[in-house]
């Protein structure tokens, strides 16, 4: 066949040509993360993004909202859920209402060591865990690194057990936040991450709880000096897309999603590797008070009923001894 050049479809073929590069993508999925642009799990959804446009020569994209500018994790995800976002990075705490799975990779002393999380979350447990949000409404699409958890307190250090006793310690938004406070025998005060820097300068709290990246970028050293190396989670962040929004996408589409943002981890942990060694120096700089010398073990014993309220159906129970034969 004699190709023929279209003289009348050539001037839309131009003008299409001539507005590619200044549109925006031609799809781009709206995110939302608590986190500030700079923060690793902002920087990972973006690469994500650009990742996608690439491989699509802009057909798809992502634009993160970025600093709770959608609302806190829980508004997003009812969001996602409803398909008036596209996507949200969030905490696995978020989604302990959603599904029976999602509470054990926040359990407290779960994981031995960052090693022993990847390894588990990375494998077919990680996958069985995701796997679980679909009949919710929710791809799970991919697991980022969050560091391990420890306190931080305004007016004295926290060492031993009984130095949590009666203190007013914000969690996330979680029934099973709330029952490891009461296990150490703290109060809980459940909020947004937004709302968490004046709760501290207020004395609305005594102290929270956070990796080393959000202990730093969202201030809260400023306002509480002591930080404890408790380490007592290493509850992941989670990556999910709206299943709503998946359905209505090609079946080549959903496969360079999935692969796309699985590619994205090992991105994702060398930000994050970089952003916790870097926040470690800042807030010492700080001045922050580093406690090391803490009574793991006895935190790690009292969150004994924590185990026994959330962990009571067998998959549950399956999906725990799974990750403790993990090496
Ligand atoms: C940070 C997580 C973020 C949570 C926050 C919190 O990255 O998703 O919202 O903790 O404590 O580590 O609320």
């Amino acid at each position: 066949m004699k190709l023929r050049f279209n003289w009348i479809a050539a001037p839309a073929l131009a003008a299409a040509f001539i507005a590619a590069p200044l549109a925006a993508h031609a799809k781009d999925f709206r995110s939302a993360d608590v986190h500030p642009n700079d923060y690793p799990t902002v920087k990972a959804v973006t690469q994500l993004g650009k990742s996608l446009a690439e491989q699509t020569k802009g057909r798809l994209g992502i634009k993160v909202f970025a600093n709770s500018s959608m609302g806190s994790e829980k508004d997003t995800l009812e969001q996602v859920k409803i398909g008036a976002l596209d996507m949200a990075r969030i905490n696995i705490a978020a989604l302990h209402a959603v599904s029976p799975a999602m509470a054990v990779p926040s359990l407290p002393f779960l994981f031995r060591s960052t090693e022993h999380m990847r390894a588990a979350l990375d494998g077919p447990v990680g996958d069985e865990i995701l796997a679980a949000l679909e009949k919710e409404g929710f791809i799970g699409l991919a697991f980022y690194d969050s560091g391990a958890r420890s306190f931080y307190t305004t007016k004295k250090p926290i060492r031993t057990l009984a130095d949590m006793k009666g203190l007013k310690i914000r969690v996330q938004q979680s029934e099973m936040w709330v029952a490891m406070m009461q296990a150490l025998g703290a109060n809980a005060t459940p909020m947004p991450f937004a709302e968490v820097y004046t709760a501290l300068k207020t004395g609305l709290v005594d102290g929270a709880e956070n990796n080393w990246p959000s202990y730093e970028s969202s201030r809260h050293y400023e306002a509480a000096k002591y930080y404890s190396l408790t380490d007592h989670s290493l509850a992941p962040e989670v990556l999910v897309f709206s299943k709503k929004v998946w359905d209505g996408l090609s079946k080549e589409d959903q496969q360079l999603i999935r692969k796309a943002a699985k590619e994205s981890v090992p991105v994702m942990r060398k930000l994050w590797d970089e952003r916790e060694a870097k926040s470690r120096q800042v807030v010492t700089a700080a001045g922050v008070q580093i406690v090391s010398d803490v009574d793991k073990q006895a935190f790690s014993n009292a969150m004994k009923p924590v185990y026994d309220k959330f962990i009571t159906d067998p998959m549950q129970k399956d999906l725990v001894a799974k990750i403790q034969k993990i090496k």
